[in-house]
């Protein structure tokens, strides 16, 4: 039965951290130190956005100091910067694009992705911002149509939407949704198993896989399968992705209904599930075990970004935003912040003057819809 990937689950009294230090094999419990208010109803939820990450800012953004840059959008998803700072946010029911200019009033609408069938956790999803924008203009959206996910561009100064892959299978739930440019200049797409858990082990198919492919929607080249668009696979559903200064993927992915992950991503490595949901049997090297997991009550995690040699991890579910310190290929010191603050948290991004940018997602029919929301929340570097 396809499941939300933020739902309520059955396991709230779960309340352990397990870190997997991947480099020494040790597995080691830390202490839970949070309690979990989760309030959202049932219902649909969607996922988070993502930037072009040609390069990764070094600064810190300072947590405690909360500008508040936009109000009342609704359902914010995607999130990406032109190179003079402005934001593009996507709006997952709606199918506009907003475009803010901090400082300068509202968000205003630049664009609406035609086609857009939003339902359930579907609708207009991750958008990213061209790496050659001030060469080519292309803003790039991933988004649920009438008959599957797919991934589109268009030129932000006019024209229309020009669908570059499709045949991604859409459900109410698992639709994935996040892309990112990589530092390769490759476009990168984090896919769901749209509740039909065998298509994340079937290499033929594009659900259940982070797909990496080129500005134009073909397979990248160096692929593990000359040919194919997948990256890797055994994915549940990834929305986050996000380099480190080394290069090093990063993606974050809803467990079922126990434990939500962390992965490095490597190319061709096989993530698990359904076979596995966090940590397991990795079958003499078959599977890739995560980084790090973290009860589904405490996370469900949607977006990641990564400045400064710390990763920021945005929790629907769990109403958070943890953070974690890079150690070269692994995660530590998981830390949770905002928690009763701001309510389900669905994407992270960083803008180009290395300020944390973070989006709510209460209007989005699980969260407690607070004054302003959904609101887009800046975090200035120090
Ligand atoms: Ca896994």
């Amino acid at each position: 039965m396809p499941m939300s990937d933020d739902k309520e689950t059955l396991t709230m009294a779960y309340r352990r951290w397990t870190v997997l230090v991947a480099a020494l094999g040790l597995a080691a419990a830390a202490a839970g130190c949070d309690s979990a208010p989760s309030g959202e109803a049932p219902g649909p939820a969607p996922a988070a956005a993502t930037s072009p990450a040609t390069s990764v800012p070094a600064g810190t953004p300072d947590l405690e100091r909360a500008e508040v840059m936009a109000q009342g959008i609704d359902v914010p998803w995607g999130l990406g910067f032109l190179p003079n700072g402005d934001a593009l946010i996507a709006e997952r029911d709606t199918g506009r694009v907003l475009r803010l200019t901090p400082g300068a009033g509202d968000a205003r609408e630049v664009f609406e992705v035609p086609g857009v069938a939003a339902r359930g956790e579907g609708g207009l999803l991750g958008l990213a911002v061209s790496p050659d924008f001030a060469r080519d203009n292309l803003v790039y959206v991933y988004f649920t149509s009438a008959q599957d996910n797919r991934i589109g561009r268009f030129r932000l100064d006019g024209g229309s939407l020009e669908v570059i892959f499709d045949g991604i299978a859409s459900a109410g739930f698992h639709n994935g949704g996040r892309i990112a440019f990589g530092p390769d200049g490759f476009l990168y797409a984090g896919t769901g198993d749209a509740g039909d858990t065998s298509s994340s082990q079937d290499a033929a198919s594009p659900n259940g896989k982070i797909l990496r492919l080129t500005p134009d929607g073909q397979p990248a080249p160096g692929n593990p399968t000359p040919g194919s668009p997948v990256y890797s696979l055994g994915h549940r559903n990834v929305q986050g992705l996000a380099w480190d200064e080394a290069g090093r993927l990063f993606a974050t992915e809803f467990g079922q209904n126990e434990l939500d992950e962390v992965n490095l991503i490597e190319a061709g490595n096989n993530y698990g599930w359904p076979e596995i949901e966090g940590e397991g049997d990795t079958a003499g090297g078959r599977y890739t075990n995560p980084l790090i997991t973290w009860p589904t009550s405490d996370a469900s995690p949607s977006g990641i970004a990564i400045t400064g040699g710390m990763a920021y991890v945005a929790a629907l579910r769990g109403e958070r935003l943890w953070t974690l310190r890079l150690e070269g290929a692994t995660v530590a010191d998981p830390v949770a912040r905002f928690q009763g603050e701001y309510g389900r948290l669905r994407t992270v991004q960083v803008a180009p003057d290395g300020a944390l940018w973070v989006t709510t997602s209460n209007t989005d029919g699980r969260g407690d819809v607070r004054d302003g929301d959904d609101r887009i929340l800046r975090f200035a570097s120090r």
